[in-house]
């Protein structure tokens, strides 16, 4: 015997009734179950006066809770002394689908190298839901992401994985975010945040740009006199993007002092010395 889920307080259900060759006061007079908070008995007369019992809830039914009820129903004559029969029911209760899926984080966040292939198992949400059966089936689906991002990752409906699509480049993008929806079967959803970060590596040579260099040297010029502008750069961030400068060995530089600008930060500028993120350092790692 089946009760859904979602009915209402009052929603009844007709037993079938027992039988008694006996006649008149000694056939079937009453019936009772034992005491229990979800259901009561109610004795109906049918069309022909035969009495057969009807169950009524009395307590919302939570499958999530319990799946299914026990009952003893007892039908009594009205003999004396009375003769009775007992009889087992099982109720059933059928799923609603009562419950969103739930995440098991709000907020995932995870860190990864910009280094890592395409194709790799970057992060896994999951969402459980009580239900059963098709009201409890989960899958996921990117909400509120940016069509960049949805470009960079994709997600496994079914199983929540997240992946990368294609390589990734701190220098272009530090950090991703994106909405993941769960949604159920019977279309109950939930929604957490994702985070990825990147990673730096040190994926990026450093360079050296020549912005004024002089054709020729007279012998007779004097000291002080700039004859190469450079700068330096490297896209790589905090010591991957430091880029340390020294003469090659055996190479004519040395002979030339160097002049550290624009923003000089060696009192005696010399050889070796690091371009750091803006700043002159007297040193080399
Ligand atoms: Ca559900
Ligand atoms: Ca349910
Ligand atoms: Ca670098
Ligand atoms: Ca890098």
């Amino acid at each position: 015997m089946f009760f859904h889920e979602s009915v209402s307080e009052g929603a009844r259900i007709s037993l079938d009734p027992a039988t008694d060759p006996d006649i008149n006061m000694n056939s079937v007079k009453d019936y009772q179950i034992n005491p229990n908070p979800y259901f009561s008995l109610m004795i109906r007369v049918n069309s022909d006066g035969g009495k057969y019992p009807e169950l009524s809830l009395e307590k919302l039914l939570d499958r999530e809770e319990q799946r299914s009820h026990r009952l003893i129903l007892t039908a009594l004559d009205g003999g004396d002394p009375p003769r009775s029969a007992t009889t087992r029911i099982e109720i059933f209760v059928r799923d609603a689908n009562d419950n969103f899926p739930v995440f098991s984080k709000d907020e995932y966040r995870v860190s990864v190298s910009e280094n890592l292939p395409p194709g790799s198992s970057v992060l896994q949400v999951t969402a459980t839901d009580k239900d059963e059966g098709v009201n409890a089936e989960v899958n996921y689906y990117f909400r509120s992401t940016a069509q960049s991002t949805r470009h960079t990752f994709s997600l496994d409906e079914k199983t929540g994985m997240i992946t990368n699509n294609q390589s990734l480049d701190f220098e272009d993008t530090e950090r991703y975010t994106m909405e993941v929806e769960a949604r159920d079967g019977g279309g109950l959803s939930t929604q957490c945040k994702v985070i990825i970060e990147i990673l730096d590596e040190n994926d990026n040579n450093p360079e050296i740009i020549i912005t004024s260099l002089s054709d020729e040297i007279l012998e007779d010029t004097l000291p002080g006199m700039v004859v190469v502008l450079f700068k330096t750069r490297d896209e790589d961030f905090g010591e991957n993007g430091e880029v340390c400068l020294r003469p090659r060995p055996g190479a004519q530089w040395p002979r030339l002092t160097p002049t550290w600008g624009p923003m000089a930060a060696s009192p005696t500028p010399s050889w070796p010395a690091t371009w750091s993120h803006g700043r002159w350092r007297p040193t080399c790692p």
